[in-house]
């Protein structure tokens, strides 16, 4: 694996899934694979999940590892081509990947959408230019349209936990008080056609994701309809792609609850996290035996160390 950053750089999906099944069993048997290596993981927003879990999988697999918060900790960058350097952007991104690229053996990338402009975002402008002038592998640790390394562990979730070869998944938006990217639902959408599952999204009128990711799944607009029979219903609040992050008015209550949960399969609920409790998700889901939150935070894990085990095994 030469780099991670969409299910198309994962192969065959489910292939990945086992492998990740098999680390999750030995996952201290490759204790020396990446001695000598290090990672960086360079953060343009905010994370606890991603920093926390890419650390400790690099750590079981013996590498050093660098985190740098870019956006606090760093100069400013520059990722514009020909910019005239005179305002507050003190290094470009030309420079900066060359430095790390040389202290570095692997190089995992936070860089969240601007949620203004949607051609920068989906064109993966920042993404693109760490990948044009790194010349190391790279993560994503999520970018503009996309969070690999969650959709992974969501996959690895569903995998351990599914009671039918193809369950029916449910990924049901949910209110928010802040405009937030697509990139949780554009890729768990993308991973989930991908292994095989029946797929389903549910949203207001207003909230269609871009169809080169909702491609194979069905798009259902009444809530009720969509959770009948669910086996996963994952939650999630995503920004308006079409009026493009903005947060069209809603009319209905999409808060899911205990009674909304009855239509269902007995299914369990799922969020990447961080979640705000009783406006995305009400406790009494979150506290109950329904939720697998804490389980996909624990397989963000197992989806780190495999995806840097393939890396370091193709690269050695
Ligand atoms: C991010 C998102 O893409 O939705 C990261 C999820 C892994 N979530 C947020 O930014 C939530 C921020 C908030 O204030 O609730």
């Amino acid at each position: 694996m030469k780099q991670f950053t969409s299910v198309a750089d994962a192969g065959n999906v489910s292939e990945l899934i086992s492998e990740a099944l098999t680390v999750k069993i030995n996952g201290q048997e490759n204790a020396d694979l990446g001695k000598g290596k290090t990672l960086a993981l360079l953060f343009l927003n905010p994370s606890l999940r991603t920093r926390m879990s890419t650390q400790k999988a690099a750590y079981n697999l013996g590498m050093n590892v660098i985190v740098v918060n870019l956006d606090k900790d760093s100069w400013q960058i520059e990722f514009e081509e020909g910019a005239v350097m005179n305002s507050t952007k003190s290094e470009h991104i030309k420079e900066a990947a060359g430095v790390v690229s040389q202290y570095c053996d692997i190089i995992g990338v936070r860089c969240f959408p601007g949620l203004v402009d949607r051609n920068k975002d989906y064109n993966e402008e920042i993404l693109n230019s760490f990948l044009k002038y790194c010349n190391k592998p790279l993560i994503s640790l999520e970018s503009g349209t996309r969070h690999p390394l969650q959709s992974f562990a969501d996959m690895i979730t569903i995998a351990e936990t599914k009671k039918k070869e193809e369950p029916k998944v449910v990924l049901a938006w949910a209110p928010h008080v802040k405009a937030l990217p697509q990139a949780v639902p554009n890729s768990f959408a993308e991973w989930a056609v991908a292994s095989g599952a029946e797929v389903v999204i549910t949203h207001p009128e207003g909230y269609e994701l871009d169809e080169q990711f909702s491609k194979g799944a069905t798009i259902e607009y009444n809530q009720n309809k969509a959770l009948a029979d669910a086996d996963y219903v994952y939650v999630k609040n995503w920004s308006s792609f079409t009026n493009y992050g903005e947060m069209p008015e809603v009319k209905e209550n999409w808060l899911l609850t205990m009674e909304k949960l009855k239509l269902t399969n007995a299914a369990k609920v799922m969020h990447c996290l961080p979640v705000r409790r009783n406006v995305e998700l009400p406790d009494e889901i979150l506290d109950s035996a329904s939720s697998l939150v804490q389980h996909q935070a624990g397989n963000r894990v197992i989806a780190a160390q495999t995806i840097l085990k393939k890396i370091l095994e193709s690269n050695s």
